[in-house]
């Protein structure tokens, strides 16, 4: 079954996936079927799996060095990608095949994917982004490493404790990890502290020398990743460990228990991704996380360029290195370090190598989100860094002089902030350091260049551009909802699965009655697999009949989950008044992860918590609301989730939400949106038409204009009875037993500051939701709204963000290897 023919044109037969499951099972785990747990089994599938993965990506890289291409580093400290066996069957299509030979065997292949613990070694919307771009540049054909770092503890597992939430530590690489392989022989030391000294060579030029107070070593582990029915590609993620002459020293040895603890404390460094999506001022541990994997991964891309036997001037000619946000921005004076002081290149040239190599992608306009670092820690733990950034800061400062630049707007460009304690501002090294810059939407690049980054915008336009997000759409249609897969395949083909602007052939059979009941149907089985799920997790029963009306996401207040409570309790009380003709049966689905030390978004878990108590627990409305917060949403339950989907909430207040790619799952899966005009909402809009999209809410400007002239929450609190109603429910005690305090923080942000305008949007909102639930009485309305949300969502696949980032930045052709040869 290994035949050398079938390397690379993968054609496994089911016989041959049956026997080399078995010689896995036996040769590489110990064991026999009789005796197997359904862990074993899902290993040996793996690591079947793993071996026709490694096949496809041993070939793509000989393809690769034998072209001597253009390539591509993605770095990024957080990666989401789910898991890896549903996608990998796909990506082989040995999908069916698989099922059968397990089937054989008496094993089913769902009760193995459910196996899999996901590696959940990101945050939310980046992590997973550099996930689906990692899919699309291996599907594409582009020469790429997804660089990253290997958190022995993922984001924390969330549980629910009396309708808190609960943190429990990720222990992902429990039961080992079959996708991944250690590479001892690639590793890199990673320097820290100590102090610089500024001397000359012999020829009489400057020469720094850097001795450290302490060092680590950076061991890569490779996944590979694998594109649809083509090359592979690797994510290579580094784990600190101390470095050998720790072990070997006399010295040491001499103080055993002390070079031991030395040894544990280097392990530290990647010990533990922090579990934050805004600020995380002043962590030492974060920073030395950063500058980790940014200097191994410079290392490695050195090596691979030097190992072509290139010189290394012709660095930005072979690479470019993007910058997954400002977390690994301190590559920029890694790099001029690296070229200058270990490379002996001259500054001027070492820069020009430099800013021709790394492109930087915002992803957020959230003030407390922009990375700063402060020039005493900073210069702390990375001395030779903090002089580099200095002397970048001077000359770029210059520059500005000469052009005859005031004061205050130098200030304002400055990359050290000097207001209050001197920091750096790692958005402007990183914008200084590229030569392209990107926003992830387009209103959010229009915002960037206008506001956050407005004078580099004006003294650079040409750096600037916006590449819209995507997401893999194989993974979010064609893994996690076979059944709508299926019905579209049926009828034009399977072109879609590389190509997603082909699903606007399904836009006639919008009007066909029959396949209409068809899409329909499979929503319904989808409903009906989700409400079993839900069941079994939270106990509460839901009726798949019902509207299935779904927020799940990161709780943040820019986002406002807090919006839809005030929703669900206007329905509630609506109901209780005997003036409930309107709303339809509906299910409220929650899920999403709050940081741990965030006051407001944790209060938020327990505020819809406590409604989903008191609503599913009222005789009165029970077939007619329910309310469901799911713990620990994650790319797994996310898989599960989306094509459950009637209606996706994309409701954050306008100007906020960079792009959003939740919304593109939900709408390429059917759901319905109602949404502001914010992030990519506004193009997945005009893409599926107005009539197609429930729009509510101000927009940015609005927003803007609100905020300038002094907004009054009060105000509209006053004017509105409604609102009032359900505003003074929640310091009611009806709640929670009679406890009128814990809702409070709530109730007086929104009634004092509301600073992201739920009160403002809410009867909008509130309006809106009432024309849904009337379209939701109409089901050939609602289908043909569904079918045509599909058919128009073919630019949001990430092959087509992939295909801009590679011709307008990257400047990178895809070579793509001939699987039959
Ligand atoms: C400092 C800690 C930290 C960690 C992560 C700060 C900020 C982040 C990210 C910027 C949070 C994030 O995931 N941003 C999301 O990125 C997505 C991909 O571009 C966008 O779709 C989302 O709108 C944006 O919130």
């Amino acid at each position: 079954y290994f035949s050398h023919e079938s390397l690379g044109g993968i054609e496994l037969s089911k016989e041959e996936i049956k026997t080399a499951f078995l010689e896995k099972l036996f040769y590489g785990i110990g064991r026999i079927p009789s005796v197997a747990t359904t862990n074993d089994f899902y290993t040996a599938l793996a690591l079947t799996v793993r071996d026709q993965v490694f096949k496809r990506y041993v070939r793509s890289l000989e393809e690769y060095a034998e072209l001597d291409s253009r390539g591509i580093a993605y770095l990024s400290a957080e990666y989401l990608p789910g898991p890896h066996l549903g996608n990998n069957l796909l990506n082989l299509e040995i999908t069916e095949e698989t099922r059968e030979a397990l089937a054989e065997l008496d094993i089913d292949l769902e009760a193995l994917l459910e196996q899999e613990v996901e590696p959940g070694l990101g945050n939310g919307g980046l992590g997973r982004l550099a996930s689906c771009y990692l899919d699309s540049m291996a599907t594409l054909g582009i020469p790429s490493i997804g660089y990253g770092i290997r958190y022995e503890f993922g984001i924390f597992n969330q549980t629910l404790k009396e309708g808190w939430q609960a943190e429990v530590t990720d222990k992902w690489l429990h039961y080992g990890n079959p996708w991944e392989v250690v590479r001892p022989e690639i590793a890199f030391e990673v320097r820290f502290g100590g102090r610089t000294e500024h001397g000359k060579n012999e020829d009489g030029t400057l020469k720094v020398t850097w001795t450290p107070d302490s060092e680590v070593k950076g061991t890569a582990y490779d996944t590979p990743i694998l594109g649809y029915n083509s090359n592979g590609i690797v994510m290579r993620l580094w784990k600190a460990e101390a470095i050998d002459s720790f072990d070997f020293s006399a010295y040491n040895m001499g103080d055993y228990y002390r070079a031991v603890e030395k040894k544990m404390r280097s392990e530290n460094i990647t010990k533990v991704l922090y579990p934050n999506d805004e600020n995380l001022s002043g962590k030492e541990l974060r920073l030395k996380q950063q500058y980790f994997f940014v200097c191994c991964s410079l290392q490695d891309i050195i090596r691979l360029h030097l190992m072509q036997g290139r010189k290394l001037n012709t660095l930005s000619e072979k690479f470019s290195i993007q910058l997954n946000d400002t977390h690994p921005s301190i590559a920029v004076p890694e790099l001029m370090r690296l070229l200058v002081d270990e490379h002996d290149m001259e500054w001027e040239e070492a820069w020009h190598v430099t800013r021709h190599t790394f492109a930087y992608t915002n992803h957020t306009l959230l003030p407390e989100a922009l990375e700063k670092w402060s020039v005493h820690l900073l210069g702390r733990l990375l001395p030779r860094h903090m002089e580099i950034i200095y002397e970048i800061n001077r000359r770029f400062l210059n520059e500005l002089r000469e052009k005859h630049y005031t004061g205050e707007q130098i200030a304002r460009m400055s990359i050290i902030d000097e207001r209050g304690e001197q920091s750096v501002r790692m958005a402007h090294l990183a914008t200084v350091g590229s030569f392209k810059v990107n926003g992830v939407s387009r209103l959010h690049s229009r915002l960037l260049k206008s506001q956050v980054l407005n004078d580099f915008a004006d003294l650079w336009p040409s750096q600037f551009t916006n590449i819209t997000n995507g997401v893999a759409h194989r993974r979010f249609l064609a893994v996690s909802n076979p059944g709508l897969a299926e019905l579209i395949s049926e009828k034009i083909g399977k072109q879609w699965l590389t190509d997603l602007p082909q699903l606007k052939g399904l836009e006639k059979y919008a009007d066909d009655v029959d396949f209409r009941e068809r899409w329909m149907q499979v929503k319904l089985q989808n409903k009906i697999g989700l409400a079993r799920h839900i069941k079994e997790r939270t106990g509460v029963e839901l009726d798949p009949s019902m509207l299935f009306d779904v927020h799940v996401k990161r709780i943040h207040e820019y986002k406002r989950q807090h919006l839809k409570v005030l929703h669900i309790l206007s329905l509630y009380l609506r109901l209780k008044n005997g003036k409930g003709e309107g709303i339809s049966p509906t299910a409220f689905i929650f899920g999403g992860k709050a940081a741990p030390g965030y006051f407001m978004a944790k209060r938020i878990i327990k505020l819809i918590t406590s409604v989903a108590e008191l609503v599913n627990n009222d005789k009165e409305v029970q077939d007619r609301l329910k309310v469901v917060f799911l713990p620990n949403f994650s790319v797994k339950q996310a898989q599960r989730v989306y094509p459950a989907a009637d209606l996706s909430e994309q409701i954050s207040m306008a100007g906020k939400e960079a792009s959003g790619t939740g919304n593109m799952k939900f709408a390429l899966n059917g759901a319905l949106t109602i949404g502001t005009l914010d992030g990519a909402n506004v193009e997945i809009r005009e893409e599926v038409g107005e009539e197609n999209f429930f729009l509510f809410g101000l927009n940015t400007e609005e927003v803007q204009t609100k905020k300038a002239s002094g907004y009054h929450p009060y105000r509209i609190y006053d004017r509105n009875e409604e609102l009032q109603e359900v505003i003074d429910f929640l310091i009611s005690g009806e709640l929670e037993n009679g406890n009128t305090e814990i809702f409070r923080p709530v109730h007086d942000n929104l009634l004092q500051q509301d600073p992201y305008l739920l009160l403002e949007d809410y009867q909008s909102y509130i309006e809106k939701m009432e024309e849904i639930h009337e379209v939701w009485r109409s089901p050939v309305k609602w289908a043909k709204m569904s079918i045509l949300n599909v058919a128009r969502m073919g630019k949001f696949s990430s092959d087509r963000s992939i295909h801009e980032y590679a011709e307008e930045i990257w400047k990178v052709e895809p070579v793509k290897v001939q699987l039959s040869k």
